[in-house]
């Protein structure tokens, strides 16, 4: 049978009362055998309305004959069963139900988003799935579980932002950096309309030269940065990588490759990212272009967590950002 991960959060009335009861309702009939149950964790609430109060929160394994859209039903109908009200994202809640796993399945419907978009990065979901499911495959990132928490436990908390150009990168870092608050690098010699730092005509220089000294210099920022001690966070409007997908329909093959490994030298010598948070654009032909190459370039093997977000409502795309950075404190 099928291995689900469930999360269980409530910030509401008895929690540890209403978390067991939803726990042995789920266990209840033949559809879903629970086979692993986390400590219940009290947590600070992220994103939503301010002064909520403190979550427990806890991750149950199990196997189940349920298709995922409907295991997500049953998850609904014990959310209901126990009061849940729906009136604004990330209120307050009597139960929440989260499916967060279904095998190594990646499903995305309008009902459904398996994995759980936002579980990669979450101190909330990784500590109890840790207990119950450490060795479990995430398979968006292919890394297991245990390896997404042991990455939030320990990598420096370095978060790039990208995205399609214009996508309200910069502004989305500086307003990060101010609230967070973090370190912030910005290439500001980034944009259409400014030339590259050369003592040649800018005529004169190929759009690969153009593409290494962009890579060179953001290399150079990246490397000059102080590494973010515990509790510090460093913030770039850029990603190492992002020039190679912004080059690729532009360069021939053979620059291309050049790009590629001078990309692959320069991650070697700074910190990846913690986080990578992708803006979503696609108003332009261009935007969806590199959208698409960056957001494959991101869920690529080996990658870092990531959150992607859409930038045609900035403060929705900020609100999303900075619930991600505190869940991973
Ligand atoms: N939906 C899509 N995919 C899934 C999935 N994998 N599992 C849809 C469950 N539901 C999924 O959910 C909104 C819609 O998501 C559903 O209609 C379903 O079809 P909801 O439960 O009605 O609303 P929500 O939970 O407010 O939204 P969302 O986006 O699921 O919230 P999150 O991101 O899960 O965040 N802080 C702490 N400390 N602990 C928490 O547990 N939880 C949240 C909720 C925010 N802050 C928290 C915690
Ligand atoms: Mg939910």
């Amino acid at each position: 049978m099928p291995t689900c991960l469930i999360g269980f959060g409530a910030n509401l009335n008895d929690r540890r009362q209403t978390l067991e009861a939803a726990a042995s309702r789920l266990a209840q009939g033949a559809a879903v055998r629970v086979t692993g149950r986390s400590r219940w964790c009290a947590t600070a609430p992220i994103g939503g309305p301010s002064g909520q109060g403190e979550y427990l929160n806890g991750v149950i394994r199990a196997e189940t004959a349920l298709e995922p859209e409907a295991l997500l039903l049953l998850l609904q109908r014990i959310e209901d069963e126990a009061g849940r009200r729906r009136e604004r994202r990330w209120d307050a809640r009597t139960l929440d139900l989260d499916l967060l796993l279904y095998d190594q399945l990646e499903i995305a419907t309008p009902r459904l988003i398996v994995p759980h978009p936002r579980m990669e990065f979450r101190r909330f979901v990784l500590e109890p799935a840790s207990e119950v499911a450490a060795e479990m495959v995430h398979p968006t990132t292919g890394w297991t579980i245990q390896r997404l928490f042991d990455h939030l436990q320990t990598a420096p908390c370095y978060v790039a932002v990208t995205g399609a150009p214009a996508a309200g990168k910069t502004a989305l870092a500086r307003r990060l950096a101010e609230s967070v608050p973090a370190r912030l690098i910005v290439d500001a010699t980034d944009g259409p309309r400014v030339e590259p730092v050369s003592n040649e005509p800018p005529g004169q220089l190929t759009p690969l030269a153009v593409e290494l000294q962009r890579l060179e210099r953001r290399t150079q920022m990246l490397a000059a940065a102080a590494r973010p001690k515990s509790g510090e966070t460093l913030i770039s409007d850029f990603w190492l990588e992002q020039s190679a997908a912004y080059a690729a329909k532009r360069l021939a093959n053979d620059d291309l490759a050049a790009l590629e490994a001078a990309v692959q030298r320069a991650q070697s010598r700074v910190l990846s990212p913690k986080l990578l948070i992708v803006l979503i654009a696609g108003a332009s032909e261009r935007q969806r272009e590199v959208h698409q190459i960056l957001a494959r370039r991101a869920r690529a093997a080996e990658r870092c967590p990531r959150l992607l977000v859409r930038s045609d409502s900035p403060p929705a795309a900020y609100e999303e950002a900075f619930a991600a950075i505190e869940a991973m404190r």
